[in-house]
């Protein structure tokens, strides 16, 4: 169990075998794809080994007493939800309540302890993590049956109804249908997904945690998601036949430049520009092409950067610092992970020089923003688990 955790378990006196629903929701990372999901492309997630662990037991009384380590904050949530609570964490958690009892079910009483070790604030999507994990919960306390895909659509429509922003399927999809053979080839319009190798012999890939997050990330990212929308609805008018806008071509949007509005425009650049490099990333992984590899993660940082207008300065540094002013070693390609404006830089790098590469941008992280930044090592596992069958992450023993 994590040490937060157990602490906790410790000063109630409490035994984890008294709560009969344990299980473990991953978080996520993204080697390509970012920004495609909600219109519709391909992504290519993975679940890690990060995540967090749920400790749940049913209680007599019609409410949800949740504990959430991490913030050390309690809440207690009368049943039937209604509405928000006015905490956040919390209202993921009732989010997922809100759409059981939509489907027709009652939810009973239940207590939830739970917390995690996923870096908050690192794009590797901790909430998640968390809509994942209660739905995976709670199809299994009123036995609804609900497939995977199902309970990503689900925690999805929570996050755009209840919470309130209108993410795309790609978190809570690979948390909970990731696989231990790799990332997830994802086609965001119709749920298709299989697993891919990712392992290229003698790189790694390498999270680089800048540990900023301007707030500008949840402001913004409802904007791109209307002028991808607002592209889309210029595409058609031309292409009525044209679903989505991942799947679009460059010429068909070369047509309709003169109706399009430039901000729009090069959204719209920047996603079919990168639904293409998620194909071209597939093949390069599966021929073992580390440099085109490289070459479409520098693409992708420089569409985030120049044309989606998600990345940020500390994230910019830890780019160009990496792919062109390291000398100790070879980076074939990095670039921004998750929905910008700080979280992780996803490095592809020689596996002999990751040593040499982080005590690098250690030094002029410190030197130029008075920040150490943290490194992980990507590891991939499956999606959501009970803790019984989870054996690939050191705080999810068998035996728990
Ligand atoms: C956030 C969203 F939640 C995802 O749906 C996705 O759009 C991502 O940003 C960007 O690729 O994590």
């Amino acid at each position: 169990m994590l040490p937060h955790l157990a602490a906790y378990f410790a000063s109630r006196q409490l035994d984890a075998s008294s709560f009969p629903y344990r299980l473990f929701s991953p978080g996520r990372i993204n080697l390509i794809g970012e920004h495609t999901d909600y219109t519709g492309g391909y992504v290519m997630p993975a679940a890690i080994d990060k995540g967090i662990y749920f400790y749940a037991r049913p209680i007599a009384e019609p409410v949800l007493r949740l504990y959430a380590a991490d913030l050390q904050e309690n809440a207690v949530l009368d049943l039937p939800v209604r509405g928000k609570s006015g905490q956040l964490w919390a209202d993921y958690l009732a989010g997922i309540v809100d759409q059981f009892q939509q489907l027709g079910y009652v939810v009973p009483g239940l207590e939830i302890i739970f917390g995690g070790d996923v870096p908050r604030g690192s794009g590797m999507s901790s909430s998640a993590a968390l809509e994942g994990g209660m739905a995976f919960l709670l199809n299994a306390v009123v036995e609804a049956e609900l497939s995977r895909p199902a309970l990503a659509q689900l925690a999805q429509r929570s996050s755009n109804t209840f919470i309130g922003v209108p993410t795309g399927i790609m978190d809570q999809f690979a948390s909970l249908n990731g696989s231990a053979q790799g990332p997830i080839l994802l086609q965001c319009a119709t749920l298709d997904f299989h697993p891919i190798n990712a392992t290229l012999p003698g790189y790694s890939w390498l999270l680089v945690n800048s540990l900023v997050t301007h707030e500008l990330g949840s402001s913004q990212y409802p904007i791109r998601v209307a002028e991808c929308a607002r592209a889309l609805a210029a595409l058609q008018s031309i292409y009525p036949g044209l679903d989505n806008l991942s799947a679009a071509t460059l010429p068909q949007l070369d047509a309709v430049a003169d109706t399009l509005d430039a901000v729009a425009f090069r959204r719209a650049y920047y996603v079919i520009s990168e639904n293409a490099r998620v194909h071209r990333m597939a093949q390069a992984l599966a021929e073992g092409e580390v440099a085109r590899a490289g070459t479409l993660l520098n693409a992708t940082h420089a569409g985030l950067r120049d044309d989606y207008a998600v990345s940020c300065e500390e994230i910019d540094f830890l780019h160009y610092q990496a792919t062109e002013v390291f000398q100790g070693g070879h980076v074939a390609g990095a670039r921004i992970m998750g929905g910008g404006f700080g979280g992780c830089t996803i490095n592809l790098v020689r596996t002999s020089d990751v040593p040499a590469l982080q005590a690098f941008l250690a030094e002029a992280y410190q030197d130029a923003y008075h920040i150490t930044p943290e490194f992980y090592p990507v590891q991939i596992g499956p999606g959501t688990r009970w803790m019984s069958e989870c054996v690939s992450t050191k705080y999810c023993a068998a035996n728990e």
